[in-house]
């Protein structure tokens, strides 16, 4: 097509973009117009002349991956796969924008529609993806490609608005991507100098491309987003710059088209209105009539266009024959990471660890279970946020990934929580890999948004965070965790597990990695924790049903039941068995439940349930360092949790425990109380007020 023609066809298909996107959101009555319609030049040029894909076979793992990390403006990303032939995209899609049980939601759903690559809308989420998006690629090309053949070879686009170069996530993303050179990322920022709240100046007024400079990138711009030749220009530059990833600046005018609310506000995230709509359509040449107008003209030509571009995937496809052909071993490989299966024998002989009294840290278990994995799966990939050391996430010999050694795996995050859980998620969306990050529990919480994304959508990465509790000690209430495990444990579809000792933990990680389409949190102990002999105690392999009794009273083999249940994880499972012998001595029948994992538990069929818990044992003990929250659901609402309201202390970690009330003789007493017909925690502290702040003579 001549350059004249394919610009009128491409202004053509903006335009058209622009019309589905002003009356899906007219329709449904919300959404966002204005970011669609500002864009609406950059993103057809992207789509026609850049990008690789096939809509036909929207897996295809070399396809390039394209992100739109401004979700609001999702009827961008719907109207071109609706345009370009997406078999998840049909019209009724469209007209259903934002329904119910539709699979164009209010923002972008990775598992709701293919074409989707990840889920976005919590801005810096997108952006942060397609770094792990970027390095994935660049790992898995120094992997599988081979001197004759490259069957990985593409790019990562991004959309990124203002709101997401605000968002610390994206900025802590971008200075890794600069730092580990990530050429292959393109990122086309809409600089459209609006946000909510009105222009842009009111609170974002740094250089950002001066800024991007420094982290790495090459920057270009401001262009003008809706001059196509000039898009497709820094396009083209950036893409061949192939040491630094690429920003440009695309100047544009949300809500283009629209005579009063475009270039402002008021046309980022509410229908145009009857009357701008309108007016919009008479600006921009689009009939009024019907809605939903897309031109068979546009539609040829996107078709054309979708196919033209899927023309890379059936070369693809040659070439991969033919690299298969040339490689069985890589290929098998490759079968296998990119179907998520793990390999045969990848679970034998995994570290079976010695009964101990003295013990070992859950984390240092799980440091050595990961040893092992480590070289059985090639597919993992993961590390810490500058805590390698206390996390146990790095096994010995790993490589570390960094621009001169891309086939390494270990992941040198820096102290970049956020950063590394959206990565993570991108690195596992990406697919043929599955990435892990540490750190410690409490900072779960500076990572919180990426490990919601991915339980929301499905994402299987595995969140390992050690000093898990008061027991970590001398660090403080600072670093002591309270209130993350119920935190954690009120997300939907993410395990949490909380080993009680180092044959758990390998239980857990094999848990974690025969989930495929979940994400999992290890809870792990910084302090040393008694392994327990498994010939007087159950097997821990009563892991995998969430809650298991792992020390039940004399009798019970002849069917008789406890008279106490006494419920735990981690390292309190240890003062629940020495509450056990306390109560046994004074001939109370006290049954142990290890519980390291609740969403596990409450999968289990009932008959299993109340097998573990019986309904008829209503005395019942929890113990857990850490916030009671959600406890009740096992204990029942008379029920005693022993836990913490309150935040912990500085000392060496045997003192804590002593001081705060978490001790064997608590729960022992809280058993008594129970037996005796008493209701709620007994031997717990009450919550404290923090203290009074010293006078000033006094400091
Ligand atoms: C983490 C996060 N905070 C807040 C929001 C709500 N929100 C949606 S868009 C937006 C800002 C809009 O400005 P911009 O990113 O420039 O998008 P534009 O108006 O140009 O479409 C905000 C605050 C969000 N989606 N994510």
């Amino acid at each position: 097509m001549a350059d004249a023609d394919l610009r009128a066809q491409q202004a053509l298909a903006a335009r058209t973009v622009r019309g589905l996107a002003m009356d899906a959101v007219q329709a449904a009555e919300s959404g966002h117009p204005g970011m669609p319609m500002g864009m609406a030049d950059a993103a057809v040029v992207l789509f026609t002349e850049f990008l690789r894909y096939d809509p036909a076979a929207p897996g295809w793992p070399d396809r390039d991956r394209f992100v739109l990390s401004a979700g609001h403006g999702s009827m961008l990303l719907y109207s071109l796969l609706h345009l370009t032939g997406y078999e998840d995209m049909p019209m009724e899609e469209i007209e259903n924008f934002r329904q119910w049980g539709s699979r164009t939601a209010g923002h972008p759903e990775s598992f709701l529609a293919r074409g989707i690559e990840t889920t976005t809308g919590p801005l810096g989420q997108g952006i942060s993806n397609a770094v792990g998006m970027a390095l994935a690629e660049k790992h898995l090309a120094a992997v599988f490609n081979t001197a004759e053949h490259e069957v990985v070879d593409h790019y990562t686009y991004v959309i990124a608005s203002d709101g997401d170069l605000m968002e610390g996530v994206s900025n802590e993303a971008s200075s890794l991507a600069g730092h580990l050179r990530l050429g292959k990322l393109v990122v086309l920022w809409d600089d459209n100098h609006v946000s909510i709240d009105g222009p842009t100046e009111l609170a974002f007024t740094e250089d950002v491309l001066g800024r991007y400079a420094a982290l790495g990138w090459h920057t270009q711009g401001p262009v003008d987003g809706h001059d196509m030749d000039a898009v497709a220009k820094a396009l083209e530059t950036a893409r061949a710059v192939s040491d630094k990833p690429s920003i440009i600046a695309c100047r544009t005018t949300i809500g283009y088209g629209a005579p009063n609310k475009g270039g402002t506000a008021a046309a980022h995230g509410e229908p145009l209105g009857e009357e701008e709509l309108r007016k919009a359509k008479e600006n921009l040449g689009i009939p009024l009539e019907p809605r939903f107008l897309v031109p068979e003209e546009t539609r040829r030509f996107m078709g054309q266009a979708a196919c033209e571009r899927a023309a890379s995937h059936a070369r693809w496809e040659e070439t991969f024959a033919a690299w298969r052909e040339a490689n069985p071993e890589k290929a098998r490989l490759w079968d296998r990471v990119h179907a998520r299966e793990l390999p045969d024998g990848w679970d034998d002989d995994l570290p079976e660890f010695e009964p101990s009294e003295k013990g070992m840290a859950t984390r240092a278990a799980s440091g050595k279970v990961l040893g092992v994995l480590w070289e059985r799966l090639p597919e993992l990939v993961g590390g810490s946020a500058d805590l390698t050391p206390s996390n146990k996430t790095r096994a010995d010999g790993a490589l570390d990934f960094t621009d001169a050694a891309p086939e390494g795996r270990y992941l040198r995050f820096g102290v970049r929580e956020h950063a590394m859980g959206a990565i993570c998620n991108g690195i596992t969306l990406h697919g043929g890999l599955r990435a892990f990050g540490g750190t410690f529990l409490i900072f779960s919480d500076y990572m919180k948004p990426a490990v919601r994304l991915s339980a929301l959508s499905g994402v299987p990465c595995l969140w390992i965070y050690t000093h898990d509790s008061i027991g970590l000690g001398e660090d403080g209430p600072t670093h002591q965790p309270v209130e993350q495990l119920a935190g954690l444990r009120a997300i939907p579809h993410l395990y949490v597990v909380r080993p009680c000792d180092a044959n758990e933990t390998r239980e857990a990680w094999k848990l974690a990695l025969m989930r495929t389409d979940a994400p999992t949190a290890l809870a792990l102990t910084r302090q040393n924790v008694p392994t327990l002999d498994r010939t007087t105690y159950t097997s821990a392999e009563g892991l995998h049903r969430g809650a298991y009794v792992l020390s039940d009273c004399d009798g019970a083999a002849e069917g008789q039941l406890p008279d106490v249940l006494l419920l735990a994880t981690g390292s309190e499972v240890h003062l629940a068995l020495e509450a056990q012998a306390l109560l046994e001595a004074e001939g109370v029948a006290a049954r142990v439940v290890s519980m390291p994992c609740w969403e596990r538990f409450r999968e289990q069929d009932q008959a299993y349930r109340d097998e573990v818990l019986p309904p008829e044992v209503t005395a019942r003990v929890a113990v857990e360092a850490a916030h009671p929250l959600g406890w009740h659901e096992w204990v029942g609402a008379g029920g005693a949790v022993v836990g913490l309201t309150r935040f912990g202390a500085s000392a060496p970690y045997e003192a804590i425990y002593e001081h705060l009330g978490i001790t064997a003789e608590a729960v022992a007493e809280a058993a008594r109380h129970q037996l005796a017909g008493g209701r709620g925690p007994v031997g717990t502290p009450s919550p404290e007020p923090n203290p009074e702040p010293a006078a000033d003579e006094e400091r």
